[in-house]
Parts: structure tokens; sequence; C-alpha cells
């Protein structure tokens, strides 16, 4: 049995992951994200589809370094073992030229999908070094690869992200541990709804007319990865859903 720790495990795509993983009877699984009854429902749910699955969760505010290091270096002795650490966490705040962000959300997104990925990362990483099969997944984005209209700070912290994936690649490399990077185009989850700020019509638009891709497209995807043989590593995939060619340009049904 491989444990896997997943940041941003209470929805969207971590949730998703969670449950595909579960279902595979191979994994131990620690979930954490601020919300803990969306982390208690889920482990209900995973729970009463396969009982056996052993689930350690917990309440954790990425950007708390503090918190982060106090919390990883002192799990309960049974979750003292990790083999897989899922950075998932991640949110975008407003969609805005430069001209009229918002500072305030310009902290939050480079707090959470930078400093927190790094926080996580670092207190992570020493019981990654004493597993047989390390290995760590970075949630990224087209928004890694591409910058959009008003995509500017978020498309920032995900170039970031996929600049610290292929820097952990090469500094992990001698202690064995497998870096990859998962980078979706749209997915439907709560995403949108946390970059709009609550706003669940406006939020609902960013979908409307395609089908975008679920959690459980990504989830999949990262299962796949996941049972690779010892020598295969997949550094990097990007996965869109058939009706978006880029982060701008999308095919809509009238
Ligand atoms: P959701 O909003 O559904 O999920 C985001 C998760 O991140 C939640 O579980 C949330 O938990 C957690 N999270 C946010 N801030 C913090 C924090 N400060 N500390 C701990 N956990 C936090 O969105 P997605 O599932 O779509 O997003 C997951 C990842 O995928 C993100 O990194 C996102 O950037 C990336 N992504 C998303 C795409 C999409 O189109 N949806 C496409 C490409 C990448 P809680 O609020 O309980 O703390
Ligand atoms: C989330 C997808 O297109 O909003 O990373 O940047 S997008």
């Amino acid at each position: 049995m491989r444990t896997v720790l997943i940041t941003g495990a209470s929805s969207g795509i971590g949730s998703a992951c969670a449950e595909v993983l579960a279902r595979e009877n191979k994994y131990r699984l620690i979930l954490c994200a601020r919300r803990t009854d969306k982390l208690g429902q889920l482990k209900n749910k995973i729970n009463i589809e396969n009982p056996t699955c052993a689930i350690h969760t917990f309440q954790l505010d990425v950007r708390d370094q503090e918190a982060v290091l106090a919390t990883l270096s002192s799990l309960p002795a049974e979750w003292q073992k990790i083999d897989i650490l899922i950075n998932n966490a991640g949110l975008s705040q407003g969609l805005d030229s430069i001209q009229d962000g918002n500072p305030d959300d310009w902290d939050r997104m480079i707090d959470t999908n930078v400093k927190g990925l790094l926080y996580v990362t670092k207190a992570v990483l020493p019981y990654l070094k004493n597993s047989a099969r390390g290995h760590i997944i970075n949630i990224g984005s087209i928004a890694a690869k591409e910058v959009y209209p008003k995509g500017n700070v978020y498309c920032a912290t995900k170039h970031a992200v996929d600049a610290l994936n292929k820097a952990m690649r090469i500094d992990l490399l001698p202690l064995g541990i497998k870096v990859t990077a998962i980078h979706p185009g749209m997915v439907e989850t709560e995403f949108s709804e946390v970059r709009f700020k609550g706003d669940k019509v406006r939020a609902k638009q960013v979908y409307e007319g395609l089908t975008p891709l679920n959690g459980y497209d990504i989830a999949d995807v990262i299962s796949f990865v996941l049972s690779r043989p010892t020598h295969v590593n997949v550094n990097d995939i990007l996965i869109m859903p058939s009706a978006q060619a880029n982060g701008a340009i999308t095919h809509r049904n009238q």
C-alpha cells in the first residue's frame, strides 16, 4: 500500500483523486484542506463504497507556513510514511486586466499557488525521501503554458508551478523521487465560483455551450501516471476538453 497526501482534497480535482485512488485498493489517503466538513463528507462517501480504505484527514491552510510544518511534522505515527504528494490546492481570484487588478487577489494567488505549494513540498520531503517510490504530482494548468487575456497573475503563478516542477525534477533526481506535472484546461469544479467570489451565474457561464473536463478526467490520468513502473516517469501532461484549443479559444454550441 502506498500512502498519498492530497492537498485541496475538499473539492474538485483533489476530491476526485481521492475517490478514484480509493477505488483501486492500493492507496492509503491523507486528505487536507481548510474545509474539514467537506473532508469528513468525502471520507464517509469513500468509506461507504470502500470500508477498508484507510483515510486520515486534517485541516490545513497551505499559506500558513508554521501550520504546514507543525501539522506535517507531527502526523500520527501510523501516517508517518508518505510515498506520493499531490500538490493540488490552488485557486484563481478575479479576472481583471493588470491595470484593474486587486493586489489582495494577487497576494492570495501567489501565497496559495506558489508559496503554499513550496511549504507543503518542503514539509513532506522528509517522508518522500524515506519512500522507495517517492513521487510528487504538481497540478499546473494550461495557464502554466500560456497567458490569456486577464489571466495575468494566475497565469504567472501557474508558470511558476511549471518552473518549480522542472526544478524539483532536477534537484530530487538523486533522491529517486519522481516529479510529474498535470496541466488541465477547463475543468468544471468550484474553481470558477471561487475565481468570481461566489457568483454562481458567472461561474456557470464559463462552461456554457461546451463540455468541460471534470475532476474524474484528471484523477484518471493521475491514476495512470501513478501506475507506471518504477523506471518510468511521466514528466508532463497537458489535458484539455475537446472543445478547447488553447488558453483563450473554445468552440461553443450556439
Ligand atoms: P476547487 O475550487 O474545486 O478546489 C480547490 C481546492 O483547493 C479546494 O479543495 C480548496 O479547499 C483548496 N484550497 C484552496 N486554497 C487553499 C488553501 N489556502 N489551503 C488549503 N487548501 C486550499 O478547484 P479545482 O479542483 O479546479 O482546483 C484544483 C487545482 O487545479 C488548483 O491548483 C487549480 O489551479 C488547478 N486547475 C484547475 C482547473 C480548472 O479549470 N478547474 C484547470 C487547471 C488547473 P478549501 O477551500 O477547503 O481549503
Ligand atoms: C484553470 C483553467 O483556463 O481558467 O487553470 O486558466 S483556466
